[in-house]
């Protein structure tokens, strides 16, 4: 079989790295808005050995070294965890870095580039959307098994490898500015979508309130529980691991729930260009539900986060709306885009999400109750 050539800086990275036998392809992989991901075949004596490479968004994550500090420790914790309950069925539950030639966790590029190195979780795949409740279910249970992993996580708090990430208030004030900056002359095409997000404005700080008032507490969260942030069984559907661990740092729990909400029950992607396709879909976000309060973390939770899963799913999808509609009016500065108005379509999108959510408020009531009761 004959593979395209592989990119020169990825070459170049690839000799920094001790990895067995001969190069035989490499290129890029995934589907990811931050990082550059590529997968790299190697023919080794035992047979093709395949890695994933990625470069980390140096822009984005400020501190790369603290970020490979952290991804470290919960790599090392959780592959603990799995190996002590499953022996060496386990080594691929876990991500497991490849250390750079020089021992470090991550090895730098001409241009200052920083990169790391996984071993390829074979035998598994992520998928973008949701199919099926099943795997709702269990990708809610692999990310609250993993929060519950990290409940024990030694060596003192976490970097914050983004500042304020998932606080609601600052990604609020930030699209304030960008709206009377109107930085890339968007301002007046978006009225309508800054008004959505203004009139919104109490949301911002629901969680936040509960927080300061001690109702709710930090972990160890992953904060970016999107579907295809766990590797699922080719054959049995069943979770092998949770991986993007960039933004594994303290947070709340009902953040990385809202977010599988945002992603998993939503009817379509979150960048379809006609708002009118995306709704919630009840069952999933009752597949969720199952899938969360079923997993380890499940019986931790107090009353009032079990209230607010469906709050939850809103406020991140809010959350991501003012995200993109920041971005769009700053001139795409932060995600990847494909076209010109890929982050406004995105914002239109979540924002129809929101509504929908909204509208469902009750129904995700009794949905969590009745769960709860079970
Ligand atoms: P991003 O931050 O860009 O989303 P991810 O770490 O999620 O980057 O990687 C992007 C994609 O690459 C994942 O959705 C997954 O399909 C694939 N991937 C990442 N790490 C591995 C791994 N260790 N084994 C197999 N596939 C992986
Ligand atoms: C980014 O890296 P990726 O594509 O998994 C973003 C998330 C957003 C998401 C929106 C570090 O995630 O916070 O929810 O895009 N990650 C970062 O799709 O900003
Ligand atoms: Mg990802």
């Amino acid at each position: 079989m004959s593979h395209p050539p592989v990119p020169p800086d990825l070459t170049e990275m690839i000799a920094a790295f001790p990895l067995e036998g001969r190069l035989v392809a490499g290129g890029p992989y995934g589907s990811g808005h931050i990082n550059e991901t590529y997968a790299v075949v190697m023919a080794a004596d035992a047979g093709p050995r395949r890695y994933i490479f990625q470069k980390v968004n140096h822009r984005i994550f400020q501190n790369v070294p603290a970020l490979m500090e952290n991804v470290r420790r919960v790599t090392a914790h959780v592959a603990g965890k799995v190996r002590a309950a499953e022996g060496a069925a386990a080594a691929r539950r876990a991500l497991t870095l490849v250390p750079a030639r020089d021992g470090r966790t991550f090895a730098q590029d001409a241009g200052g580039g920083f990169w790391r190195v996984y071993d390829l979780i074979e035998g598994a795949n992520t998928v973008d959307r949701v199919e099926t409740e099943a795997q709702a279910r269990v990708a809610a249970r692999a990310f609250g098994d993993f929060q519950a992993q990290l409940a024990d996580l030694p060596g003192g708090r976490l970097h914050e490898t983004i500042p304020n990430f998932h606080h609601t208030r600052s990604r609020f004030e930030a699209l304030r500015r960008a709206a009377a900056e109107d930085r890339a002359g968007r301002g007046a095409e978006v009225r309508a979508e800054i008004d959505f997000a203004f009139a919104r404005e109490a949301d911002a700080d629901r969680l936040l309130t509960l927080l300061a008032r001690g109702e709710i507490s930090e972990r160890v969260t992953h904060n970016d529980t999107k579907i295809n942030n766990v590797m699922l069984d080719d054959v049995t559907g069943r979770a092998v691991a949770v991986i993007d661990l960039d933004t594994v740092m303290p947070g709340l729990p009902l953040y990385d729930f809202g977010e599988m909400v945002r992603t998993s029950a939503s009817s379509t992607f979150e960048d379809d260009p006609a708002p009118a396709n995306m709704h919630l879909r009840l069952p999933l976000f009752r597949a969720l539900v199952e899938g969360y309060l079923g997993s380890a973390v499940g019986g931790v939770l107090n009353a009032t986060e079990r209230a607010h899963l469906g709050f939850a799913g809103q406020l991140m999808t809010y959350e991501n709306g003012l995200r993109f509609l920041t971005d769009y009016l700053q001139g795409d500065t932060y995600y990847k885009i494909k076209h010109p108005r890929h982050n406004l379509e995105r914002c239109r999108t979540q924002f129809a999400l929101v509504r929908s959510i909204e509208e469902a408020q009750a129904a995700m009531t009794a949905i969590v109750a009745a769960c709860a009761a079970r």
